[in-house]
């Protein structure tokens, strides 16, 4: 039997209020939006897709030892976390997928330099920021296209 292929779609504090504060930083659409917009995506590429939100650092931190050996690919937007968190930095450096970090806005474009310094990038295969929430579809077939080519 083929096995099945999963994309974990993981999201940081706060993004659950997505569309509802800062609309012309973040846009209008909401997280449930993003997810099915990633789903679809996923579909598409005969993908699985698993999608969640946690406002809990040890959550995320869980998620990602369940992705750890549970995903073929990471789709991450650490929103808070990205600029201090270093357990869940730990936590990303233990998976051995491929890793999309996602902002939906510029974070190098951003009112505040502090913004632009995020401790994950290092340690992921690539970032998409500013692109709204398209860069999380974009993302997910990204991570689609390497897995097809089964790297
Ligand atoms: O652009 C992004 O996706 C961010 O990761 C969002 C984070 C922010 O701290 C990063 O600098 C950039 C979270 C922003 C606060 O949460 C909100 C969620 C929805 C609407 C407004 C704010």
């Amino acid at each position: 039997m083929a096995q099945v292929r999963t994309v974990h779609v993981l999201n940081g504090p706060n993004l659950d209020l997505l569309g509802q504060r800062e609309p012309e930083i973040y846009g209008h659409a909401t997280l449930a939006d993003v997810e099915r917009d990633c789903r679809a995506e996923a579909e598409s590429h005969g993908l699985e897709l698993l999608f969640r939100q946690t406002n809990a650092e040890h959550e995320m931190i869980a998620w990602l030892h369940e992705a750890r050996t549970g995903a073929a690919g990471i789709v991450i937007n650490p929103a808070g976390f990205t600029y201090h968190a270093v357990p869940v930095l730990d936590a990303l450096r233990m998976c051995e997928c491929p890793i999309v970090e996602v902002h939906i806005s510029n974070i190098h474009r951003r009112e505040a330099a502090w913004r632009a310094h995020s401790i994950m990038t290092a340690s992921v295969t690539g970032m998409i920021t500013g692109l709204g929430v398209d860069g999380y579809r974009l993302a997910v077939r990204h991570l689609a296209v390497r897995i097809g080519r089964g790297e």
